[in-house]
């Protein structure tokens, strides 16, 4: 099964909405296989966002990124790097559509809740760079026979 992985940005830790997100994908069945609170750095930060390094936003990115902690999650499912991204919705918060997280619980282009990994390549790359092999848990979730076709656990 594919994995995705998202961070629950400081202003979704301070308005109280991490309970509202974890909810959303589990209601949705994902399977959450690494949950780790953590307080990110520059060292981290200039590496999950190097793609926009130099660009003018980056700096005050970052220093919003450092803002308070955040929790990062490693989701699993069928298809879960691009469910995780519909859900999310767009990256600009007015413009998000409602029924999506950003669409329902922001305003904003900065704090915009969540990242969430946009391929499944990247999503590797970043469940690498925040969590340790020990920190995934493989476990069996008995409603996967009543969520998936059989086809579909293959
Ligand atoms: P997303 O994949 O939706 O998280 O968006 P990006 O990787 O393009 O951007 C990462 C973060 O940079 C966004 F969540 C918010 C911030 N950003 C800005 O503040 N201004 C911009 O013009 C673009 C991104």
């Amino acid at each position: 099964m594919e994995r995705t992985f998202i961070i629950l940005k400081a202003d979704c830790l301070l308005r109280g909405m991490i309970g509202e997100v974890i909810s959303r994908f589990e209601k949705k069945g994902l399977k959450i296989v690494a949950v780790k609170m953590m307080k990110l750095d520059d060292e981290i930060l200039n590496k999950h966002y190097a793609h926009h390094a130099g660009k003018p936003f980056f700096k005050r990115l970052v220093e919003f990124m450092v803002l308070a902690p955040v929790v990062c999650l490693v989701l699993e499912g069928k298809g879960a790097v691009s469910v995780v991204r519909k859900m999310s919705g767009v990256t600009n918060s007015r413009e998000a559509e409602p029924g999506t997280i950003r669409g329902d619980l922001s305003l904003s282009m900065q704090s915009n809740i969540i990242h969430a990994s946009d391929s499944l390549e990247t999503a590797k790359k970043e469940i690498k760079l925040y969590f340790k092999d020990g920190e995934l848990f493989n476990y069996d979730l008995p409603i996967y026979k009543f969520q998936y076709a059989n086809d579909e656990l293959e």
